[in-house]
């Protein structure tokens, strides 16, 4: 308020000629200061700062050479995020020259960069993103975003000037696997929800997106082979409300908007346990021959498939067929987790029997760390989700499973699960793994956290969003944003660059995108927004 009359009055008396005009230009370059290079989330593994800044013009050309459609679909992608703000036409060329955005694909460049990787460049005539795949380029754009002044967000046409601070950036990520998990089983999510969630992530370079399609509360994705899974399983959600699920079509689309975003979908069904929609669905799964009545509350650990019967299996076989033909990803989650009404040895069994299916369809198991008190398959993946009080065995057990071969995805509760509360006073949410308040979130390193665990066993992390307490697209954001840019840094960055000040000062300089974005997020205390 106070900066903003400054700056009327300033302006005021420089039109009425009375002050010295010095005063004016001042104003004006530091407003003018590129974004440094450095003030990325998540940080990049090395920034040189050097030379002169890029001037996005009206002339500016988005250069993609060569021949892959993908990286001119990525210029494209690239120009309409860019053109509402500016008001630039930029046009994508498959012309070489040495000025404007310029795109290289493979080469001499590109070496050192691998799957994910990219190189940004940036000088008085040209910013230039290197990367052997086009995955790199599109990372690299995202970078290219947050270097340019957060009004670039918006949509509608800004003032300017669009400078790009000169030097280099070069980065890879820390791990393969950086996840997001959104329940859509509690409440339902539509798929616009979902590509606007997705689209958030991709900023972050969060390259997997996790669909917890079945829970007590709703079954979400069409089966053809079992179609009261969806058209009455689905029908309601925590509170009661509708529910809803996915057609194959939506499901697809989901699919193919995450892969054009980078992010590969890894779809789960939770199984034995949170079945109650399945088992509401078909009255042949229940051990008694009983369906349940639909379920709209928020307890776990009451339902259970029927670990005896083969009708189980026709049934686990027939969904995971279904939903394995529409994953291009190479992971299948069967979940596993708060099976409190299956005793060890049945849960033991139904692991035995179910593995190999996911693996019979091409597929490599994912399941919830419990699965590691089974018998994992060659090749399995776990998820832990413990937290503080987890217990030393159940940790030991972990570790175990991963010194034999087990990869694990961490998403420790009291960190990366983005459904806890921030502090008491947190209107959405739940506490039962504590508070996790934004630094929290963020201070943890993956490759340290479960003691016995090899540095090579961590295939990355991932944060979970449940939905119990949350609705609306504005309740998804608020939870995830501050959090989520946290947990992106943890999977992407070196644990070199892990630094809370560091950190804190790039996400304060988030907000104004936010705003810029119509993200709902939490303006958390700690986080110095300017
Ligand atoms: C535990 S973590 C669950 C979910 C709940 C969540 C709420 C895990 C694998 N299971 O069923 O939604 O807590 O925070």
């Amino acid at each position: 308020m106070r900066r903003s009359r400054l700056l009327i009055s300033l302006l005021l008396a420089a039109a009425a000629g009375t002050v010295t005009t010095a005063a004016v230009p001042q104003q004006r370059a530091a407003a003018a200061a590129p974004v440094p290079l450095d003030r990325v989330i998540p940080a990049p593994a090395s920034v040189r700062p050097a030379g002169t800044a890029y001037t996005l013009g009206a002339g500016t050309r988005i250069r993609v050479p060569g021949n892959s459609a993908e990286a001119r679909r990525i210029g494209g992608y690239l120009a309409g995020l860019l053109r509402p703000a500016t008001g630039y036409p930029l046009p994508v060329t498959t012309r070489g020259g040495a000025d404007g955005i310029v795109f290289r694909l493979g080469g001499r460049d590109a070496r050192g960069l691998g799957a994910e990787g990219y190189r940004l460049t940036s000088g008085g005539r040209a910013v230039t993103i290197s990367a052997a795949r086009p995955a790199g380029l599109f990372h690299g754009v995202q970078t290219l975003r947050q270097l340019l002044p957060a009004a670039v967000e918006k949509g509608t046409r800004q003032p300017g000037p669009w400078r790009i601070a000169g030097g280099t950036i070069s980065d890879t990520p820390r791990y393969a696997y950086r996840g997001a998990m959104l329940d859509v089983s509690r409440h339902f999510f539509t798929v616009g929800q979902v590509k606007r969630y997705i689209d958030q992530l991709a900023q972050y370079k969060i390259n997997t997106l996790h669909l917890h399609l079945s829970d007590d509360q709703g079954w979400r994705i069409a089966i053809d082979s079992w179609p009261r899974l969806a058209t009455y399983g689905g029908s309601t959600q925590v509170g009661g409300g509708p529910g809803g699920h996915y057609t194959k079509a939506d499901y697809r689309e989901i699919v193919r908007y995450a892969a054009s975003r980078y992010l590969t979908v890894v779809p789960e069904i939770d199984m034995p346990g949170h079945t109650n929609a399945a088992l509401a669905s078909y009255a042949e799964l229940n051990c008694d021959g009983q369906a349940p009545p639909l379920y709209t509350g928020t307890k776990v650990g009451f339902s259970s498939l029927c670990v005896p019967k083969k009708t189980t299996y026709d049934f686990a076989e027939d969904v995971i067929r279904e939903i394995a033909a529409l994953t291009p990803g190479r992971y299948l989650h069967i979940g596993g987790d708060e099976a409190h009404s299956t005793s060890h040895a049945d849960y033991a069994a139904f692991m035995d029997k179910v593995q190999p299916l996911v693996a019979k369809y091409g597929k490599t198991v994912i399941g919830w760390h419990q699965l590691t008190g089974a018998r994992p398959a060659k090749g399995a993946v776990a998820q832990y989700w413990g937290y503080d009080r987890t217990g030393a065995p159940e940790r030991q057990q972990v570790a175990d499973a991963a010194k034999n071969g087990t990869r694990l995805i961490l998403s420790p509760a009291d960190r990366a699960y983005l459904d806890m509360k921030y502090d008491k006073d947190t209107p959405l949410g739940l506490n039962w793994a504590g508070y996790v308040d934004v630094r929290r979130a963020y201070d943890w390193d993956p490759g340290g956290y479960l003691a016995g665990v090899p540095a090579g066993a961590v295939l990355g992390v991932e944060a979970p969003l449940w939905t119990e307490t949350l609705s609306t697209s504005a309740n998804l954001e608020y939870m995830a944003f501050p959090r989520l840019p946290g947990i992106a840094e943890l999977g992407w960055s070196p644990a070199r660059t892990h630094d809370w000040t560091s950190y804190r000062a790039r996400l304060a300089a988030q907000g104004a995108r936010w705003d810029a974005q119509g993200i709902h997020y939490y303006r958390a205390p700690e986080v110095g927004w300017p």
